[in-house]
């Protein structure tokens, strides 16, 4: 497995995707989940997705629900502005898994409308019988073809975009999360912030803790920390995860982040310190003047280079260190 993506809207707001529309981000009662924020779509919305980098071949994970049988929902594969690829996932029609493309419309199965159903898409556009595309609902393959075009273009997918195609009553969606190696399997994505002060506090708080200034959700840019040097560490202690049983494939740590003046540090990096020894991501770019999201991902924990256990996870602390 390789992550790219994890994000289960637990932030509180669509940093890190474009709004098509009017989606927001609501409780995730609706979906039954133990975390907090799904995204709403209704007819006419959408959210979209850019990769950090494209991908030949991709595995989508996300959570759907369906209030209503006539409700409707695109999950679109693009190149830029090509459209390689779409699922179009229907409450009432059957087929209701199918991918659109040049080699025709393949697949079938219900999709159960009333309840949280687990999407899984594999999916390898090419214009060749190189394609492969693959879908599944509750883990039960609903459409699988192989060998065939399953677009007009060979070209690496670096946008995902849901659509509402139509909505009776409202399309939720939750538990986003993409890998470039393996199915995702049964999965769910649950936040957890900042909740106290950890070992380091060089940045600058706006005002009182530097961990109060980053522990909203969803995010408020009227309070924050800053620094102009390089090199510049905080770490904040965080909350726990719910006790019971699961096994954590991976943890992505994410910020907002921005550049104002004339600064030295363009660049921040995402930080863990699960035992007594720190981990930091690569550099990510930070905008210029107004918040973008920066992220950091990790599959096993730095300190053994096994998987995170909840242990692990609840002892930890996360955070940031400015970056030329
Ligand atoms: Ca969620
Ligand atoms: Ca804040």
């Amino acid at each position: 497995m390789s992550r790219i993506v994890i994000d289960g809207f637990e932030g509180g707001d669509l940093s890190g995707w474009g709004n098509l529309g009017a989606s927001v981000i609501v409780p995730s009662g609706p979906m039954g989940l133990r975390n907090a924020g799904c995204c709403q779509l209704t007819y006419g919305s959408g959210i979209t997705r850019n990769l950090p980098t494209p991908k030949s071949e991709l595995y989508l994970h996300c959570r759907v629900l369906f209030a209503d049988v006539r409700d409707g929902l695109t999950v679109t594969f693009f190149n830029n502005a090509n459209r390689l690829g779409w699922v179009l996932l229907q409450g009432s029609a059957v087929p209701a898994a199918q991918l659109f493309g040049p080699g025709g419309t393949h697949g079938g199965g219900a999709l159960i409308t009333g309840e949280s159903v687990g999407l899984e898409i594999h999916y390898k556009p090419d214009s060749t019988a190189a394609g492969l595309f693959t879908v599944k609902l509750n883990g039960v393959v609903v459409a699988d073809v192989a060998g065939i075009g399953t677009s007009d273009y060979t070209l690496p997918i670096n946008n995902i975009t849901f659509t509402a195609t139509t909505s009776f009553a409202h399309i939720h969606v939750d538990d986003f999360i993409l890998d470039d190696a393996a199915w995702i399997g049964d999965a769910f994505v649950c936040g957890l912030f900042p909740s106290g002060a950890g070992v380091s506090a060089q940045f600058t708080p706006s005002a009182g803790s530097n961990y109060a200034c980053v522990d909203e959700s969803p995010a408020n840019d009227a309070d924050w920390v800053a620094t102009n040097t390089a090199d510049q560490i905080d770490f904040y202690a965080a909350g726990d995860l719910p006790a019971e049983a699961y096994s954590i494939k991976g943890i992505a740590v994410q910020a907002r982040a921005a550049i104002t003046g004339t600064a030295v540090c363009a660049h921040l990096a995402l930080g863990i310190r699960p035992g007594t020894v720190a981990a930091f991501s690569g550099d990510q770019a930070v905008t210029h003047d107004s918040f973008g999201p920066v992220t950091g991902i990790w599959e096993t924990n730095p300190d053994s280079s096994a998987p995170f256990t909840p242990a692990a996870i609840n002892g930890m602390q996360i955070g940031l260190k400015s970056r030329v």
